[in-house]
């Protein structure tokens, strides 16, 4: 017999109308330690130029630090997180969102630490993803409780977008905005909030005093390529972790 679809006739028909779709509990608790866990494993493995990537940002609370601030390209350094990421129930999940079969594009883990900063209003799609494909389901998996005053993240309550709103590369403006509202959707550990890459969504700064982690897991539909090494150096290239920069280099984070 096959294993029983991950997410239910409701929450697919929720994402068709929405763009987004939070699914309660994908992940046991158990689970949702053992990813907190691995977590862990990521953040304590020395940091060396080519291999995973470690990014830092100004701590808004204290000025004169700088907090980890997210890790990306971290699959082939990790093989609980390949497995995880690769296969089981997102892999299935993600599928059933596009119905076809999908590949990884990126994964990444944002700390949000106390001080962390928020998330101006976006599409992921304008941060230059039209390159490498027309559309992205990103399943955002809850490590920590994401809350109101941690940052969670907030979704556009409208009707799916299937497009570009904004411009690449800048955040969506008031008049972008003007037809709708964000909303929290604050997650718990093991809950996976799935959103397409025209999503609009925003999230507020980390004002608590404990980290707010999510991993973030983008697929792309098989049929628009393999691109998550090219978009992983083109990435390196343009906007390097804090380990591979040159001194000197001003680097600025977009969107
Ligand atoms: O982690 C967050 O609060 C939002 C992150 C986000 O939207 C992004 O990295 O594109
Ligand atoms: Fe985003």
């Amino acid at each position: 017999m096959r294993d029983t679809p991950p997410l239910s006739a409701d929450e697919v028909d929720h994402f068709a109308a929405t763009g987004w779709v939070a699914r309660r509990g994908l992940f046991s608790a158990a689970e949702a330690a053992e990813i907190s866990r691995w977590t862990d494993e990521l953040v304590a493995l020395p940091e060396v130029a080519g291999q995973h990537m470690v990014y830092y940002e100004d701590s808004l609370t204290d000025p004169t630090t700088r907090v980890m601030q997210r890790i990306e390209d971290f699959c082939p350094w990790h093989a609980g997180f390949d497995a995880l990421v690769r296969g089981g129930r997102l892999l299935a999940a993600v599928e059933q969102l596009f119905a076809a079969p999908a590949v990884l594009f990126k994964e990444k883990i944002n700390f949000k630490k106390p001080g962390g900063a928020g998330f101006e209003p976006h599409q992921d799609q304008q941060a230059g993803w039209s390159r490498y494909a027309p559309l992205f389901v990103t399943a955002l998996v809850g490590i920590d409780r994401a809350t109101i005053a941690n940052g969670c993240l907030e979704m556009a309550d409208a009707p799916r977008a299937t497009g570009m709103i904004g411009a690449e590369w800048t955040p969506l403006t008031a008049d972008q905005m003007a037809t709708f509202a964000l909303v929290p959707v604050p997650t718990e550990p093991g809950d996976v909030l799935f959103f397409d890459s025209y999503a609009p969504h925003a999230s507020k700064p980390n004002l608590t005093d404990a980290q707010r982690r999510i991993l973030y897991l983008t697929y792309n539909a098989a049929w628009d390529g393999d691109h998550r090494r090219q978009y992983y150096d083109d990435k390196r290239a343009s906007f390097p972790p804090d380990i591979e920069r040159s001194p000197g280099t001003t680097y600025r984070f977009r969107v």
